[in-house]
């Protein structure tokens, strides 16, 4: 073992920080075993050898967006041929096929659509939950949160506060991409800075709402921009709290328009998956997202410091849209099946990680 693997080892088995110098000569490391180890341990030590998942359903109410990110392949101009914004009574329709299905948690994200009031969006919470109160709604990004507020005119507060009453419980991790100005300028220069995104997200907390993080990565990033992005993700959960779990979101090409990007292979994944997980100590669960990784990556993540499997999704758009190959949904005994084989124990689990059901 050489030396950065010896103190990466003590500093973890003595719960101390790893600083970014250390982060950034690990993403410099081909020892993809080393690192995956030195992940393990990191997280042995906060969840055993438990692993989440939970029984949820997206609903993409609209992929008509003023926004064009340039990695987006779900994304269309009003008038554009298969833009589409679903009614309320689609979304009623969805809802009920989720409950039926066992579901706990409504995954809700869309496009910035031009027109839509932002009544529209008050009242689909509502008809979520007036179709089973118990169900959680998790949904809109720092994005669509600061969007609300400039259509409608009022403060962040003010959106939270009435989105808080018509039925949201948590927020998704979605819009972070990767905060490096210089980056962010090329994939999505209309969207939000870096800087704005975690100022919302830092109010939100204050408000007692828990959200995920994500980092969008394989594009034209490099290691020091994902070392730059977890340090200010690491930064402000110091200052918060307020964040559940990390989620490093793969690149899917695809359909889009980022020059020479190529997609990302299984060890960068695994390599970034574990590095968040040492890097990111007080962050409590790092999800592996299986519908951009592909279940078998997704499934070799777990004893690379990943305690969390995401769910059983139903209707990805954003990902398929953009060549992902996984399947549009699994079923909770597959789940189950792919933590039972990696050698852990699967845990079905609430939004807000309340543990449902040990198997
Ligand atoms: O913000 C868009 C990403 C995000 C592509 O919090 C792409 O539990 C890969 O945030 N290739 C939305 N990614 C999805 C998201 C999410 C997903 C699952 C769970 C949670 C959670 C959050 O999808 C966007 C963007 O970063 N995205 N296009 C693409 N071509
Ligand atoms: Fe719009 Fe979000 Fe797609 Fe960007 S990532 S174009 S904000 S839907």
């Amino acid at each position: 073992m050489n030396d950065l693997f010896e103190t990466l080892k003590d500093k973890i088995d003595n719960q101390q920080r790893i600083t970014d110098a250390e982060a950034l000569a690990l993403f410099e490391s081909n020892d993809l075993l080393a690192i995956g180890e030195l992940a393990a341990a990191a997280n042995r030590r906060k969840n055993g050898e438990r692993v989440y998942f939970n029984v949820n359903r997206h609903i993409n109410y609209t992929n008509i967006c003023v926004n064009q990110c340039t990695f987006c392949a779900f994304s269309k101009l009003e008038g554009e041929e298969d833009g589409y914004t679903l009614a309320l009574e689609d979304i009623r329709k969805k809802a009920e096929e989720a409950v039926a299905a066992g579901a706990t948690e409504i995954h809700s994200v869309g496009g910035l659509h031009p027109r839509l009031p932002f009544e529209f969006y008050l009242d689909m919470l509502r008809t979520i939950k007036s179709v089973s109160p118990q169900l959680h709604v998790k949904a809109f990004t720092a994005v669509e949160i600061d969007y609300f507020a400039k259509i409608s005119k009022t403060t962040i507060l003010e959106v939270i506060h009435a989105l808080r009453e018509a039925g949201l419980g948590s927020m998704p991790g979605g819009g972070a991409e990767i905060f490096a100005k210089e980056v962010r300028d090329k994939i999505c220069p209309e969207k939000i800075s870096g800087e704005r995104w975690l100022e919302i997200i830092e109010q939100i907390h204050a408000t007692g709402i828990k959200s995920n993080a994500t980092m969008l990565f394989g594009h034209l990033e490099n290691y020091a921009d994902r070392v730059d992005h977890m340090r200010r993700l690491r930064e402000l959960q110091d200052r918060s709290g307020g964040f559940q779990s990390f989620i490093p979101l793969a690149f899917q090409p695809d359909n889009t328009r980022v020059p020479g990007a190529k997609g990302v292979g299984g060890v960068d994944a695994l390599k970034t998956l574990a590095i968040s997980r040492i890097y990111l100590d007080n962050f409590q669960h790092v999800k592996a997202y299986w519908v951009m990784l592909g279940l078998k990556i997704a499934q070799t993540a777990l004893c690379f410091g990943v305690n969390d499997l995401d769910g059983t999704v139903i209707e990805e758009q954003i990902g398929h849209d953009a060549g992902a190959d996984s399947p549009q949904v699994i079923g909770k005994e597959r789940i189950i099946n792919l933590i039972r084989i990696a050698g852990k124990t699967p845990v079905e689990r609430d939004t807000l990680y309340n543990e449902l059901m040990v198997y």
